[in-house]
Parts: C-alpha cells; structure tokens; sequence
C-alpha cells in the first residue's frame, strides 16, 4: 500500500499482472496484463483528492445511478473502503475490499448495509459488487461499475452487443434504437436497457479486442464526452476523450430491493483477445 496526495493506493505487482486500487472508492486505478498495453483508461488529469471520484479507473457508482439523487453516482466512489483480504498464488491475485454504512453515509442514505468489491486479477480482470441488506427493513439501490476502457483512436473503434433499444442521455432519456455495430462521431451517452450478456469493444488501432461479460445488471451504458465536454472537464486533457470509453454494468430502471439479509451481486468481467 503506498499513498498518494492523501490517497491509500495498493499496488499489485505480480508475473502476470499489473494493477492499482485505491481505498478511497474501492476504485480499480490500473490493469495491465504482462505484455497488453494498458486495458483501463486513467485520466492524465485525474484530481486525486478525497472529496472527488477520480477520472478514469472503475468508479464504484452505488446506491444510485447518475443523477438520481444527489452526491451524482452516489457515495461509494468518495467514500474510505477497506481492504479486508489479499490472496496470491502464480494464478493471480484477489483484492477485497469492504464499505459498511456510517455516519456519513446514513446522512445521505437512511439504510445499513454491506458491501464487498472483490478483484480478481490474472491475465483477465474480474470485478464484483456484493450488496447486503444489514438493516431491519427493505430498501432499493441502483448503480454501476463505470469502467472506462483505454482505446487507440475513438474513431476507428466499433462496439457491438449493447442491444437495440436505449435510452439518450443527450436527449433528456428519449427511448431510441441503434444499430448492431455502434461507432462514435460525437458525444454519446446512452442506457441500453437490453444488452447481451457479452459486449465486444474492436480496439482496430490497437489490434485487439476487449470483451466484456456484466451480471446481475439490467442495463448497460456507454460513455464518451467527445472534445467539448472534455475540455469543459478540468480533469480530462482537452483530446484524452479520443482514447477512451466507458462501458458500464449498469442497474438501471427498475432498481434492485432488497430485504434485510437478502445480497446481491453486480459484477464484470473483462479479458482482451487478439
Ligand atoms: O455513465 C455516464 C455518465 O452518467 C455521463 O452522463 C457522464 O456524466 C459520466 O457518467 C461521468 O459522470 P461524472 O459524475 O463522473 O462526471
């Protein structure tokens, strides 16, 4: 564990993989599988300050979704996780770490719970979010892991598997069809409320492919800001957008209840192939 501005940061050395986790968020930093080039996308600006989610990385967006209420994407990103148990064998590493209720967040959010971030780290990355219900009465939660994927050249980057039908966030939500193979050209920011269960990025500049198994979801966003969010952004590099995009485990509409003791599990995989 090293720090950094304040910041608990774990950093996984291991034959076959590199990565970082920071304890504030429970946010996945870094992966980079031995001889792959970076596979998470992290902000060149990134602003490593405890009251902020970093840009980039995998943001832990819970117990909602977006601007559904306000802190936007919830506590979890901004709140101190910690780190309950680290196992490593030549097969990898797993990283867990947990978040229980407090003060701070009974404050924004009435509920107890618990929650665990595993990572499972080898040539592939797999990253689960386990919620319990602690507390005496039911309650709902929504959410994502907002991972944001490294990329040679958003204009030469093709996606496929998000579905048909989402919804615009660039147009208030407007409920739109898309087609199979989805390309970029401008700002997109879109809930896909019937993804397949496997969504391939064709990273073409970089010639490979990431593919990217959610569960436990029910929907599943893409994000890119294209140049004029980014540059209205004070932590993202006027043209870093063309190297990036968010494809997101999503709990959307409806959200998930949960009754006291009840647990649930949202979770991605993700492995590069060439
Ligand atoms: O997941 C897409 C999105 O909700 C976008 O609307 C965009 O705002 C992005 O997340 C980043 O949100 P943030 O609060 O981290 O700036």
């Amino acid at each position: 564990v090293c720090e950094y501005q304040g910041i608990k940061i774990i950093r996984i050395i291991h034959p076959m993989v590199e990565a970082g986790i920071s304890l504030h968020g429970g946010h996945l930093l870094w992966f980079k599988p031995t001889g792959e080039k970076d596979v998470i996308w992290l902000s060149e600006n990134a602003e490593f300050d405890l009251t902020k989610a970093v840009r980039g990385g995998i943001p832990v967006c819970w117990p909602w979704f977006g601007k559904a209420a306000t802190p936007s994407h919830g506590f979890a990103r901004t709140s101190e996780w910690s780190l309950s148990q680290h196992r490593e064998n030549e097969n990898g590493v797993i990283v867990t770490l947990t978040l229980e209720d407090n003060q701070d967040t009974r404050e924004i959010w009435p509920h107890k719970f618990h929650n665990q971030m595993t990572f499972e780290m080898n040539a592939e990355l797999n990253v689960s979010l386990t919620s319990t219900n602690t507390d005496t009465q039911p309650w709902s939660f929504g959410g994502a892991l907002h991972t944001y994927f490294n990329i040679a050249d958003i204009n030469n980057v093709s996606i496929t598997g998000m579905g048909h039908d989402y919804l615009d966030s660039t147009q208030m939500g407007k409920v739109c069809q898309g087609s199979d193979v989805l390309t970029f050209s401008a700002e997109t920011d879109r809930v896909y409320t019937h993804p397949q269960p496997t969504i391939m990025i064709d990273d073409k500049n970089n010639q490979r492919t990431i593919t990217v198994t959610n569960d436990g979801d029910n929907a599943a966003v893409i994000w890119n800001p294209w140049q004029e969010l980014s540059i209205n952004m004070a932590d993202m590099a006027n043209n870093s957008f063309e190297t990036m995009v968010c494809v997101e485990s999503t709990i959307h509409t409806p959200t998930m209840e949960l009754q006291p003791g009840q647990t649930h599990t949202l979770s991605t995989r993700i492995a590069v192939n060439h």
